[in-house]
């Protein structure tokens, strides 16, 4: 057997579905072949005669699969700072969005900027993500809100693969809010995102993927379900930002039409728990969000253990409600106030992320045929990952073998 590269004296974290645990291998090899990995295992069970191009010696380093930032809203212009200083003032975030901040000013600014501008202003958020050893980023759409400003939204979104050694898997959000010209008619908008917006999208190969805000300030369940049916008729899979501030029955809803994820949750109840067990629907865990709320309901992590729902975490990185850009805090956010096991956060980033993404036969765990996208860790537990706060002990990134 011949690797293009082959890492070896790593301890592995590999995550291999349906192994209990990080299933861990501690004098472990991996080799790449062609961008993929061609083994994953101790060293001892090295292919006889292995041989390989290049030979990293990790010395004794971690070796994890490749983060995944399952939830982020990467691709905004402009920024709320202003806003958080009116919260500190103790204004609310529904009363903010009510009086034509919030979601809306950062459509006003993502309106005015171009393409390039998207990407130039994405660049640097995206980049703190690699640092700590992204190696796949979901990015959505939802500040156009008009359908040229969504296209210019997810192909921003989609020119950051070309920039970056990352994945991108896009997903389109045009439910996200009421754009300030749509005067107060939801259901008209609704029609417009679709009728026009979602073919668009889809005929354009622009989104992998649909996803709606059902919430008081945003979409009801019964827009949110039209939504979902039209992604259904372009052949899109769909996703949920569901019960985070009411609960709408947004998670059961989101279940009922087979969503890859539903996230949030924060007030989810067992009921709709218990239908995402049922859908294999991922719980998408935003602690950032929660944290800068200053939210006081939590998901049911219980529930979500007990019924079997696998549980994702990620950034939700966003200029209003999560303006957080390290995936290795949002762990910690998940571990300290939501009460994650350490397992389950490092899970959460990975093979649960890669699930809620659909890409769980790609990325997510260190197993031969997936893509060979490692995080390389200079740590020496894997605890140390969830437990540090505002430190990065990334050693490398490997990304497609590289
Ligand atoms: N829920 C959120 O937390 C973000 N979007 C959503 O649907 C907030 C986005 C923003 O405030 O800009
Ligand atoms: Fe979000």
């Amino acid at each position: 057997m011949r690797f293009d590269r082959l890492w070896v004296n790593a301890r592995l974290a590999r995550f291999s579905e349906g192994v209990p645990g990080l299933d861990v291998v501690e004098r472990g090899a991996v080799g790449a072949a062609g961008g993929r990995i061609a083994f994953a295992g101790p060293m001892d069970a090295l292919p006889a005669g292995a041989d390989a191009a290049e030979r990293i010696d990790c010395a004794g380093r971690w070796v994890t699969p490749g983060l995944i930032d399952c939830h982020t809203h990467l691709v905004f212009a402009g920024d709320r700072a202003r806003e958080f200083e009116m919260r500190l003032d103790g204004a609310g975030y529904e009363e903010i969005a009510r009086a034509g901040g919030g979601i809306v000013s950062t459509v006003r600014a993502t309106r005015a900027a171009g393409e390039e501008d998207l990407v130039a202003a994405t660049l640097p958020r995206l980049d703190a993500l690699l640092a700590e050893g992204v190696t796949t980023v979901e990015v959505k759409s939802g500040y156009g809100l008009d359908l040229e400003t969504e296209l210019r939204m997810l192909r921003a979104a989609r020119a950051l693969a070309a920039r970056r050694p990352v994945a991108v898997a896009t997903t389109f959000l045009g439910a996200h809010a009421l754009p300030p010209e749509a005067a107060g008619d939801k259901d008209a908008y609704i029609d417009r995102v679709c009728r026009d917006m979602i073919p668009a999208v889809a005929a354009a190969g622009l989104a992998d993927a649909v996803d709606a805000f059902c919430e008081g300030i945003a979409f009801s369940p019964e827009q949110t379900a039209r939504v979902f049916q039209a992604a259904r008729a372009a052949g899109l899979p769909v996703k949920l930002h569901a019960d985070q501030l009411s609960n709408l029955g947004g998670a059961r809803l989101a279940a009922e039409h087979g969503a890859l994820s539903a996230d949030h949750l924060e007030c989810t109840d067992e009921d709709g728990a218990a239908a995402m067990a049922r859908a294999g629907t991922v719980a998408v865990i935003l602690p950032g969000a929660f944290y800068t709320l200053r939210e006081t309901r939590r998901p049911p992590i219980e529930a979500f253990r007990r019924l079997g729902v696998r549980m994702a975490v990620a950034t939700d990185c966003n200029p209003g409600t999560s303006p957080l850009t390290s995936l290795l805090l949002a762990m910690n956010m998940a571990a300290t106030l939501f009460g994650l096991r350490v397992e389950e956060c490092l899970a959460g980033a990975t093979r649960e992320a890669a699930r809620a993404l659909g890409l769980l036969a790609e990325t997510g765990t260190l197993e031969p045929g997936k893509w060979c996208d490692l995080a390389i860790w200079d740590i020496g537990s894997p605890a140390e990952l969830v437990y540090r706060i505002g430190f990065n002990p990334l050693h490398a990134r490997v990304w497609r073998g590289q």
